[in-house]
């Protein structure tokens, strides 16, 4: 049995520029790297990404922990993730960081799967069927992800085709659809794009969704992939003591739950994720009974992977499906407790990216071996194709058998 001989650290730059944690854990049979994303749009029940002193300090926290971890075996994640509670000491990794925790529990994980010359997704699904998800596309966008953008923070596409390829290729067909539509739009405009290469252009909400449905549109003629829409509102970024404020107008609670469920309805939507503020509980349970045969409602915010409050949510029938960030835990582990706990209870599982990202492809594994149902990684861009990237090649791996 492999064991752990050294784990090292070191600062790497994110897709916006910043420092964010790389780890690699080495064993004498194989190294493990992984690193975290960060969030921009983060929720307020998200584990702590660092400790008070910011990245700098995680590190150092990081020194003591690897000192603990050296000499433990790998294929143990239960009991390495334990470790990283224990040395942490706190409920929300406040003095290591979840971000130093998750990219030490994900290289962990990554290191012990190689160590038995398996990849991840097929450690992680020994004995089980393993299948593809389905990906969601970021294609325009506002919010904290843009300068002069829509309210809402994500208009997306959710594409089914024969094979994660196709899947994959028919949402970059929208994504290239939109910019078409946008430079007829805009001709004497410079278009952009936003953190998760989503097009930012001087739009309302109402005009995304309409740009984004005719997109669709030329884009299922164009490849016969079944294509449809998804909104990720991030209301708790316009929300404030239960109003949400859209620039020209305010609306009440009441008012945001008739509002998005006239929307889902005129233009079809198949997912709506944070449709409320992340503490409004008893408001995505009224969302979900009024649309939730129809819609995908999905926690982001709400949930922040966490079983205790997924747990609540499923309790109250608030929401119908739980979006999957790792970081938002700090533990593999603690993740696939809520994977598993949403599958018990008929939520729907989506695995995302982070708005700030690095080339890591691991949710990409992690969607193939949990067999979680759909993937939220952008469309373009470096480091959000490093995820439809792999997911190819699973793919191609697992029709060679
Ligand atoms: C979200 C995410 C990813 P952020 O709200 O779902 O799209 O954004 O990483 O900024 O929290
Ligand atoms: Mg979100």
């Amino acid at each position: 049995m492999a064991e752990i001989t050294n784990a090292v650290i070191r600062k790497i730059i994110d897709s916006r520029g910043n420092p964010t944690a790389e780890v690699d854990i080495i064993s004498n049979r194989a190294v493990g790297r992984a690193s975290a994303p960060s969030g921009a749009s983060k929720g307020t029940f998200e584990v702590k990404d660092y400790p008070g002193g910011g990245i700098d300090q995680g590190i150092r926290a990081f020194e003591r922990v690897a000192h603990m971890a050296v000499g433990m075996r790998l294929s143990d994640q239960k009991n390495f993730d334990a470790m990283l509670h224990e040395a942490d000491g706190t409920n929300d990794f406040a003095r290591i960081g979840g971000n130093v925790a998750v990219a030490m529990s994900l290289a962990y994980a990554k290191a012990s799967a190689l160590s038995e010359n398996m990849e991840l997704y097929q450690a992680l699904s020994t004995g089980k069927a393993k299948s593809l998800p389905i990906p969601i596309g970021n294609i325009i966008g506002g919010g904290r992800h843009a300068i002069n953008g829509t309210t809402m923070q994500e208009f997306l596409s959710l594409a089914r085709a024969g094979s994660y390829s196709e899947s994959a290729f028919a949402n970059v067909s929208v994504h290239k659809n939109a910019g078409k539509l946008l430079r007829g739009k805009f001709p004497q405009l410079s278009l952009g794009l936003g953190d998760e290469k989503a097009w930012v252009a001087p739009l309302s909400d109402d005009e995304a969704l309409e740009i984004l449905s005719d997109a669709i549109k030329a884009a299922s003629d164009e490849t016969k992939a079944d294509i449809g829409l998804s909104v990720d509102l991030a209301a708790s970024e316009f929300c404030d003591n239960g109003t949400y404020s859209y620039g020209d107008r305010i609306l009440s609670t009441d008012e945001q739950i008739d509002f998005v469920a006239d929307l889902a309805q005129r233009f079809g939507i198949r997912s709506l994720e944070d449709p409320l503020d992340e503490s409004d509980f008893d408001g995505f349970a009224r969302l979900t009974k009024k649309i939730g045969s129809k819609t995908m409602i999905i926690g982001d915010d709400l949930f922040v992977t966490n079983k205790e409050r997924l747990q609540k949510g499923i309790g109250m029938g608030a929401a119908n499906a739980i979006l999957i960030k790792p970081n938002q835990i700090g533990t593999l582990s603690d993740m696939i407790d809520t994977v598993e706990l949403a599958k018990r209870s008929n939520y729907k599982t989506v695995i995302s990216h982070r708005s700030g990202e690095t080339e890591d492809s691991t949710i990409a594994h992690l969607a193939v071996g949990l067999g979680i149902g759909y993937i939220k990684t952008g469309t373009i861009g470096g480091e959000r194709t490093a995820k439809h990237n792999e997911l190819i090649r699973i793919e191609e791996r697992m029709r060679n058998g």
